[in-house]
């Protein structure tokens, strides 16, 4: 018998929420297993580094299969649990674009999300640096995305959601709370729309459903 996916997670990390999104998306049911990140530091405990040496969060255990990394692990799932490869196309080059924006991914993660940590959970992070290095990349994404649009590719590896989405997603939708507006990124804000409108969308404490945004672009 298959046992159920454990996901060791906090509810205010943005790589915790790629993956339940992405298990969401997907309809895949597993446990969450509570790891308090902020004020907890749980994820420096002992116990947990013998989980993830590299103290971080999130995790999965399928089964026994124990595999870190948000980027991997939907890579791992879209591979095992999409049979149909909507959300990583088998194409070679198809799934190279994937592979470039979940690089992208962690490149997003080393700039927004350590100005969010920086402002919301007070870490010592150089601020400006990691604002300044956000833009550069989200002007970047724009311009990917306005582009594609005239081509009718509204996403970021071509004319279908993937993995890729929904790894870039959560730390661009909560770059404000890194003091990181969007304002200049109408295409962002264009495309942060389209992934709220996927069916089976769930949010995150500041990511909100479409619909019940208190701030709608
Ligand atoms: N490359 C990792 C980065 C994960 C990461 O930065 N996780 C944060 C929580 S959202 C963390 O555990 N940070 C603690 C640390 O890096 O020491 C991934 O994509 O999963």
């Amino acid at each position: 018998m298959h046992t159920v996916i454990k996901l060791y997670n906090d509810e205010l990390s943005g790589n915790c929420y790629k993956l339940r999104l992405f298990m969401a998306l997907i309809d895949l049911p597993y446990e969450r297993i509570p790891i308090n990140f902020y004020p907890g530091r749980e994820h420096k405990s002992a116990a947990f580094l013998k989980i993830n040496p590299f103290g971080q969060l999130p995790v999965i255990d399928d089964g026994g299969y124990v595999l870190r990394d948000a980027q991997a692990i939907l890579f791992y799932l879209a591979t095992r649990y999409d049979p149909e490869q909507r959300w990583l196309p088998a194409d070679a080059q198809a799934r190279g674009r994937v592979a470039l924006w979940l690089a992208v991914a962690e490149d997003i993660t080393r700039s927004a999300s350590a100005a969010r940590l920086h402002d919301a959970f007070a870490y010592a992070f150089d601020i400006e640096a990691c604002r300044s290095v956000a833009h550069r990349l989200f002007a970047h994404i724009e311009d990917h995305l306005a582009d594609g649009e005239i081509l009718g590719d509204e996403w970021l590896a071509g004319r279908r959601p993937t993995i890729a989405d929904v790894a870039c997603f959560p730390y661009i939708a909560l770059a404000p709370e890194g003091g990181i507006p969007l304002d200049r990124y109408p295409a962002l804000r264009r495309w942060i729309r389209r992934v709220k409108a996927l069916p089976n969308f769930i949010g995150m404490p500041g990511i909100f459903a479409a619909g019940i945004d208190p701030q709608p672009f």
